[in-house]
């Protein structure tokens, strides 16, 4: 076979950057083994903007937020999956879909203490076809009993059962598509329970919060099916003053009841960073869930750009060597660009993130940190700022049969014209 001129100054410039890192200690073949076997769970809810494909769907609640009305959302599940196999197929590796458990496919009208596994047999299905790995969440939000801003930490009892059935059908359904599938469930809660306004009461809720996850995950599960985490959040549009599931909360509930804890970028006080936490989370949890975002002045769930605390994340994953004990999802949502490019552009970065990480002379680092040298360790992480990073990930790209460099936008452009355009609205100019 010829291979075109790109191919081969792709070949030449990654033999050269090849050849740097083993200068400096690092394998990079190596790291490009290791980083096919890492997935990364891309959620399905940017490709909607959160809506979901429920008969009497609700505006979205919770205290998240969509802004933006690029045309082109898909407006049925087989036009989410086909955004999804879009997206992924301009994605090196093999990755996993996160679903909420608004995008079932319903027959008729289901309430959310009704759903089940046959409601998501089409996404086993497809998951099976695409070859992917599957997570779940149950979805407290978007509904006429969360619209007190109070779900499982509701003081109504009617409302909580309510809920707890929900939370119990979730994990159902996680453990459904973990064993169909042969490969883990992470079933993540999120819960919005909160106050606007300074409340008279913070124990309550949080010990009907606590009663209520003991009752759903009562049941024990094959965690070769099914793996819990619950996700902790400082505070919400509308429950600004207090969030019931706090940060301390969920980790001392995770620790007691071992369960994963779900840390999303968006969710502490804006200096605050997830990167700073893992290592320590790490000390008493066996495992976690990330929901990698990026919160611009507040939780506002931007696309991931390649951005310090996105490299610090990773560093700190592979640093610590947690790379099977952390499952990385991501949890961002813009509809003002295209919702396809958006996964791609986020899900990229984090893959490239952790490539980098994983090009890091760790030992290096780690042994004049040691000696007490912080001087060559500050020069070395500079002077590592500039290695040719770009040829290893165009040249991990290329061999995984994926588009290098910007090449992806053109078929996303492409996509454009011939799917997202004929759906409604009108098109920006492509
Ligand atoms: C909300 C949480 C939660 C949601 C998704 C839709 O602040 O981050 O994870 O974004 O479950
Ligand atoms: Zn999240």
């Amino acid at each position: 076979m010829i291979e075109s001129r790109d191919d081969s100054s792709i070949k030449k410039a990654f033999a050269l950057a090849k050849e740097r890192y083993a200068a400096i200690g690092v394998d990079v073949e190596r790291a490009q083994r290791v980083l096919k076997t890492i997935p990364v769970s891309m959620h399905c809810w940017q490709g909607d903007d959160v809506g979901g494909f429920e008969h009497d769907a609700e505006s979205l609640g919770g205290g998240i937020a969509v802004t933006g009305n690029y045309p082109g959302k898909a407006r049925s599940i087989d036009e989410l999956r086909l955004d999804l196999e879009k997206a992924y197929s301009l994605l090196p590796g093999k990755h996993r879909l996160n679903l909420h458990s608004i995008y079932g496919e319903f027959p008729r009208a289901t309430d959310r203490d009704e759903i089940g596994p046959e409601h998501f047999q089409g996404w086993i299905d497809w998951a099976r076809q695409q070859e992917l790995g599957l997570d779940f969440n149950p979805s407290f939000f978007s509904h006429e009993n969360a619209s007190e801003g109070f779900t499982l930490a509701h003081s109504d009892q009617r409302i909580r059962k309510f809920w707890i059935d929900h939370g119990i059908a979730s994990r159902e359904i996680g453990a459904a598509m973990g064993q169909a599938l042969d490969n883990p469930c992470v079933t993540n809660f999120w819960v919005p329970d909160g106050f606007k306004d300074v409340p008279a009461c913070r124990t309550g809720p949080r010990e009907r919060l606590a009663a209520s996850l003991d009752e759903i995950f009562a049941k024990t599960l094959d965690p070769k099916h099914n793996l819990d985490a619950v996700e902790c959040k400082l505070f919400g549009i509308g429950s600004e003053s207090y969030v019931v599931g706090s940060h301390e909360f969920y980790l001392g509930y995770a620790i007691s009841r071992n369960k994963m804890l779900c840390l999303d970028a968006g969710h502490f006080h804006p200096t605050e960073v997830i990167s700073d936490k893992i290592s320590s989370v790490m000390m008493y949890l066996p495992q976690i869930l990330l929901h990698v975002s990026r919160g611009v002045r507040w939780d506002s769930d931007h696309v991931i750009t390649y951005s310090d605390e996105l490299q610090a994340i990773a560093q700190e994953i592979v640093r610590g060597n947690y790379l099977d004990r952390v499952h990385i999802g991501l949890d961002f949502f813009d509809a003002s660009i295209n919702r396809v490019a958006a996964w791609v552009i986020g899900t990229r970065n984090m893959i490239k993130a952790i490539l980098a990480a994983m090009l890091e002379p760790t030992k290096k680092l780690k042994q004049l940190e040691n000696e007490g040298d912080f001087t060559s360790r500050l020069a070395l992480m500079e002077e590592l700022k500039s290695m040719p990073l770009g040829a290893v990930w165009d040249h991990y790209c290329l061999t995984s049969g994926v588009p290098v460099g910007m090449d992806w936008l053109e078929e996303v452009k492409q996509y454009e014209r011939a799917v997202l355009s004929n759906r409604s609205g009108r098109l920006a100019n492509v």
